[in-house]
């Protein structure tokens, strides 16, 4: 019967799911060729496992699964090592009983496992083994990875133990199902203020971080709502462990650190109150009582309007260690987060700096943490801009346990319309040597609790996932999450393994489609940052809004402190101990000294730390504003060599994901001209200083929408400025209106752009008119982070292939819908294949 069921879902599983992006990397597609072969000759025919409790019987259930798609063979589920060759599951102690004379004793790492060959009596035996259960099914996961990467498996003695017991995601769910900066549809978790009826999603989730080894999943929003710990929320929190509790992933909440008022009716949450403390313990008792393995609570206190320790002028150590010994005597732990800043900062200041926030809120309370309490600091000082150095907190807490914090959902990356490959930069940091005391110290160590001996340390990761089939909103970013797990549990892979192992399982072994994927991966943190903020200057978004198009100056001149001080005459925040805030001084002594001088400071985090003349020579040779230049229209034609390069995979790479993959990208394509053209524009008015190329200001063959002969359309401002080409976009206000122009050009083909604005209150129709001909039509109907003219709402139509003659009338025809006014910026007419 348990087989019977195991095939059917395993059935299902490939029906249902086919190449919709939904299996992510955990495809299982048939293996070919002679290593098809080779797999099929040694793969014996049963499965043995020797417990059948969950996750070793998750494990057995996904070696069948896999090892039926990669062979077409179905393995036999026995519960005994039979007398024939066999894949044996089973822990350390379980082989120990059942066959002791393998001496299978060494000890293993809690959630370490070993694969290995046994021959005995003539059979062969894999033994996928551990100290844990939880650490058999990671080894089940590794077995078919291998496998499906063709990695032989028939004469196996391999160990691998996770770098750091922490590997934790983190989602950002409302309970009414939205997600906060989630860009892969509703929640999988919740919906009305529940847990949602059917948790298919989450169990297949649980599945996914599984095979990566992550362990923990905090379920809700760190602006936490206080309702969840609410009794009657306590069963919906079970149902949701329940689902992901046989693949060894256990459930944390975030908590609103003002519960015991606004929950428990208190009159105060003062962390020293002992009634506080009470309230705590008995919420905690109630909790585990319900979910036993619980893994924690997470609290964002004292930061960006949530409530915290500072009313009652208690320490952050004192808030931690209140909810931290309600959780001690379950085994929990207690994610306090370090995201904690003044976000009504005097900008007039020059002192000032968000930057210095964490360390300065924490590093003096070093060592009043208790031992279950866990700081989880953000990769950088700031907030997941595209660079940041290491924030130096890492280096400062040398008697409190740490966690790194890394944000997969892609917030100040392009959500899910921009391929950024995260685990690059991730990297970066994670092998960054912060020098602290002296020695070699790299953040990965100091997170991971290595360096100063803690108990604990490691990863968190904030993913929110959502209900889209592909999880994310784009096929590209799931290279993300598998990238974030796979470095949480070995972050000495390089970017290049990680993702020719996830290109390879996501997309199939064609070695032009691992290619041309893994240049595209690669390349594109480096892509993204030269369109978006170069040079370390971070935050050219609009930081007040929807955190994803252009808005130079919203970083400026409020309290938000994500400062880049560009005026006429300079860009850059001096955080200088000599003459800026200090903030470099809050690294150890070797960084901060390389970081001080603007001999050895680095480019990439020039503008992050020091400001400068535009006309200030980088260490590359070329002037500040030159390079800010250079790299924006090296950012765009990148993403635009992308698009080019996916196309070349037609054919090789199933259809409905080749198509949203390309669709995705030309639509960045499109999108980093609009940020190139943006802020290089802004900073040529700004500083006065023309492109030595000549480019920034000059675009050959594009006519304004303002300038066009307009019928029924009207002219309006973008705000900001540089938002939209010259400024000026035209509107609708009727049912229909049209903008044309007479080519005055040669005879000839052409392509030809239309920039046009889709927001996402409505879906405006759009048509383009040659000649009298009808040539083209479409609709604005991506869903973009905006209901306004902006930078946001920019986007790009491409039409190749135009012949067209002097003096045919060009007509852009454009029927508004809803709030959406079916705006129009400019058309591009350029010659063929420019
Ligand atoms: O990056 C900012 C986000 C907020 C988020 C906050 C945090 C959950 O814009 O949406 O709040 O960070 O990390 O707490």
């Amino acid at each position: 019967m348990l087989s019977k069921l195991i095939l059917a879902a395993a059935l299902a599983g490939a029906c249902l799911h086919a190449e919709t992006g939904y299996d992510a990397w955990l495809r299982y597609q048939s293996i070919e060729g002679a290593l098809r072969v080779h797999v099929r000759a040694t793969l014996p025919a049963v499965v043995t496992m020797l417990n059948d409790a969950d996750p070793e019987a998750a494990a057995r259930g996904e070696l069948i699964r896999g090892l039926r798609g990669l062979t077409g063979r179905t393995l036999r589920a026995e519960g005994r090592i039979p007398r024939e060759s066999a894949i044996v599951l089973g822990t350390l102690d379980e082989l120990g009983r059942a066959a002791p004379q393998w001496n299978l004793g060494a000890p293993l790492p809690e959630d370490g496992y070993w694969l290995k060959t046994v021959i005995d009596h003539g059979a062969r035996y894999t033994v996928v083994t551990a100290s844990n259960p939880r650490g058999v099914m990671y080894g089940a996961f590794a077995m078919l990875r291998k496998i499906a990467l063709g990695e032989p498996v028939d004469s196996l003695d391999e160990r691998s133990t996770p770098y750091a017991p922490i590997r934790w995601v983190n989602q950002w769910d409302n309970l009414d199902g939205s997600i906060e900066r989630g860009y892969g549809g509703r929640s999988i978790f919740w919906e009305n203020g529940h847990a949602r009826a059917d948790l298919t999603r989450v169990a297949d989730y649980g599945r996914l971080l599984a095979s990566l080894g992550v362990n923990g999943c905090s379920i809700n929003n760190v602006n936490a709502n206080p309702r969840l710990l609410a009794a009657e929320m306590i069963p919906d929190i079970a149902r949701i462990a329940a689902a992901l509790r046989p693949w060894g992933v256990r459930v944390a909440v975030a908590v609103d650190f003002a519960s015991p008022k606004i929950l428990g009716g208190l009159d105060t949450f003062d962390p020293l109150d002992a009634g506080v403390a009470a309230w705590w313990k008995q919420k905690a008792d109630e909790l585990y009582r319900a979910i036993p393995d619980l893994a924690g609570f997470v609290l964002k206190a004292d930061s960006e309007g949530r409530a915290g320790p500072s009313i009652y002028h208690r320490t952050h150590a004192d808030a931690a260690n209140v909810v931290a010994r309600a959780l001690a005597p379950h085994g929990g732990l207690l994610f306090y987060r370090g995201f904690v800043y003044d976000h009504h900062m005097d900008w007039r200041n020059p002192k000032n700096d968000r930057a210095r926030a964490a360390y300065d809120n924490f590093h003096g309370l070093d060592g009043q943490f208790d031992s279950n309490a866990v700081i989880q600091i953000k990769n950088g000082p700031i907030d997941f801009q595209v660079r940041e150095p290491a924030s130096p907190l890492f280096a400062a807490l040398e008697k409190t346990n740490q966690v790194i914090e890394l944000q997969i959902t892609q917030e100040y990356f392009g959500q899910a319309h921009h391929t950024v490959f995260l685990p690059r930069m991730w990297k970066a940091t994670l092998d960054f040597d912060l020098h602290a005391g002296g020695a070699s110290t790299p953040v990965k160590a100091l997170a991971a609790g290595k360096t100063f001996h803690r108990p604990t340390g490691g990863f968190a990761g904030v993913a929110n996932v959502g209900l889209d089939e592909n999880w994310f909103g784009n096929h590209l970013s799931q290279a993300n999450l598998y990238g974030f797990g796979r470095l949480a549990w070995d972050p000495d892979l390089t970017s290049r393994q990680i993702v020719e192992e996830w290109t390879r399982l996501t997309f199939g072994g064609d070695p032009k489609v691992d290619g041309t994927v893994a240049a595209i991966q690669l390349g594109s943190w480096r892509t993204y940052e030269n369109y978006t903020g170069p040079l370390g200057l971070q935050g050219l978004t609009d930081i007040t809004g929807n955190h994803y198009g252009v808005n130079v100056e919203a970083s400026e001149r409020n309290g938000w402190g994500q400062w880049h001080r560009a005026d006429e005459k300079g860009v850059g925040m001096d955080r200088t101990v000599a003459t800026g805030t200090g903030y470099i001084g809050q690294y150890p002594p070797t960084v901060a000294r390389a970081w001080e001088s603007l001999a050895t400071c680095p480019d990439d985090l020039l503008l992050f730390l020091h400001h400068v003349p535009y006309t200030y020579v980088l260490h590359d040779g070329k002037t500040v504003i030159q390079y800010l230049y250079d790299s924006h229209y090296e950012g765009a034609e990148a993403v635009a060599g992308y698009a080019h390069q996916w196309k070349t995979l037609a054919g090789l790479v199933d259809e409905r994901r080749y198509r949203e993959v390309l669709a995705q990208l030309e639509y960045q394509a499109g999108q980093a001209v609009v940020w190139r053209d943006a802020v290089t524009e802004w900073f040529r008015r700004t500083s006065g200083i023309a492109d030595a190329r000549g480019r920034v200001g000059s675009y050959p063959g594009r006519f304004e929408a303002e300038a066009m002969h307009l019928d029924g359309y009207q002219v309006r401002d973008v705000v900001p400025a540089e938002d939209a080409s010259g400024g000026k976009a035209v509107v609708c206000a009727a049912a229909e209106c049209s903008a044309w122009l007479q080519f005055a050009g040669a005879a000839g083909w052409y392509t030809l752009r239309v920039q046009y604005f889709d927001q996402r209150n409505g879906i405006s129709r759009y048509r383009l008119r040659v000649a009298g001909q009808w040539i083209d039509e479409w609709q604005a109907d991506l869903l973009l982070p905006t209901v306004t003219l902006d930078s946001s709402s920019s986007t790009r139509r491409v039409i190749h292939g135009v012949a067209l003659r002097p003096g045919d009338e060009i007509r852009i025809e454009g029927r508004p819908d809803g709030g959406e006014p079916a705006a129009l910026d400019y058309l591009e007419i350029v010659p063929e294949n420019q």
